[in-house]
């Protein structure tokens, strides 16, 4: 066939017009990913047993939704071993940040000495680690537990004059907040010689085993001594709640009951007079966590520890508080 210049299909273009395609196309792949470069989250988080825990949740995506993060969530389903395999997974994925919120304090080094390796910065949420080495993570964002604690002492030995036979409900064994407030607790106790506690063992944060638990304390021979309960989180409280009433025990009455965490839930029990007092713990902390997470991606110095600001509330607080509250 004959190669006749009117069969020629394109025409091929002047040199110079090359150039300037090319010039463009690097140009705009150079803006775009400088603003497309979204930062990424990878977040392990360590279940959904509580209120506290599904409102800590509900305010880290929101917050990344907000801030155009790209949020890699896990949900570990309390069990450390989900949460570790999680973290390998952030380092496989390259994301720029890992959080996690650690279900119980011991056994991070291994897995926090690979993120190190990798070179990703670690920011823990809510709950703290046990490890000796600090530069495994930049900063923990979370409540004082240890005060928590004492703030529950605090108010059931003014609510009492001192005068208490405390069953607790205590919460994940091995965890911070079981730990910590726990020894915050026993720190006023041994200050007040009338309060002791008589029965003590772990509901595991969930409002099923607090009820669980619960049962089996009012079945016990000694259970008519019992004037008070703790509960390291208002949701094992309200399943201690149900266990007493079906009990035909009064809740906040037969027994003077005070949790931690400040949930709506613990609101409503507080204003139907089953509950007494609930020590605030935050869990709106997602906001703190993103504000971290760009500071250490700009190099910027961050505090190895950041607490969350919080109140102590009870019965005669509850209805107007209500409409306040945002978990
Ligand atoms: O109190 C409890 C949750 O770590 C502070 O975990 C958190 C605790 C919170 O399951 O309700």
């Amino acid at each position: 066939m004959k190669n006749h210049p009117a069969t020629k299909l394109f025409d091929v273009p002047h040199p110079h017009t090359f150039l300037v395609i090319v010039l463009g196309l690097v140009l705009s792949t150079a803006v775009c990913s400088a603003a497309d470069k979204k930062i990424v989250v990878g977040f392990s988080q360590i279940g959904a047993e509580s209120g506290w825990r599904t409102a800590n949740t509900d305010s880290i995506k929101s917050e990344a939704a907000k801030r155009g993060i790209d949020l890699k969530f896990a949900d570990a389903q309390q069990k450390q071993e989900n949460q570790i395999k999680a973290l390998r997974s952030f380092i496989a994925q390259e994301v720029d940040v890992i959080a996690f919120s650690p279900v119980v304090e011991t056994g991070w080094e291994p897995v926090l000495k690979e993120v190190k390796k990798a070179g990703i910065p670690v920011i823990l949420t809510d709950r703290a680690v046990d490890v000796s080495d600090k530069s495994l993570f930049v900063t923990f964002i979370g409540s004082d537990f240890v005060e928590e604690g004492r703030r529950a002492a605090n108010w059931l030995a003014k609510a009492t004059g001192g005068k208490a036979v405390i069953a607790e409900l205590v919460g994940t064994p091995g965890s911070a907040p079981a730990i910590d407030r726990k020894k915050g607790f026993e720190e006023v106790l041994a200050k007040n010689p009338g309060m002791k506690i008589v029965k003590s063992q772990s509901g595991d944060f969930t409002r099923a085993k607090g009820k669980e638990v619960m049962e089996s304390f009012l079945k016990s021979p000694d259970a008519k001594q019992i004037t008070a309960l703790f509960a390291h989180n208002d949701d094992m409280a309200l399943g201690a709640i149900q266990a007493m009433e079906e009990a035909g025990v009064q809740p906040g009455k037969d027994i003077l009951i005070v949790s931690i965490d400040g949930v709506r839930g613990a609101f409503e029990a507080m204003a139907a007079g089953k509950l007494n007092c609930t020590v605030e713990c935050n869990p709106l902390i997602g906001p703190q966590l993103f504000d971290a997470a760009e500071a250490v991606l700009a190099k910027k110095a961050l505090p190895k520890r950041t607490a969350v600001q919080e109140g102590v509330y009870e019965q005669s607080q509850a209805a107007a508080e209500l409409p306040n509250r945002k978990y």
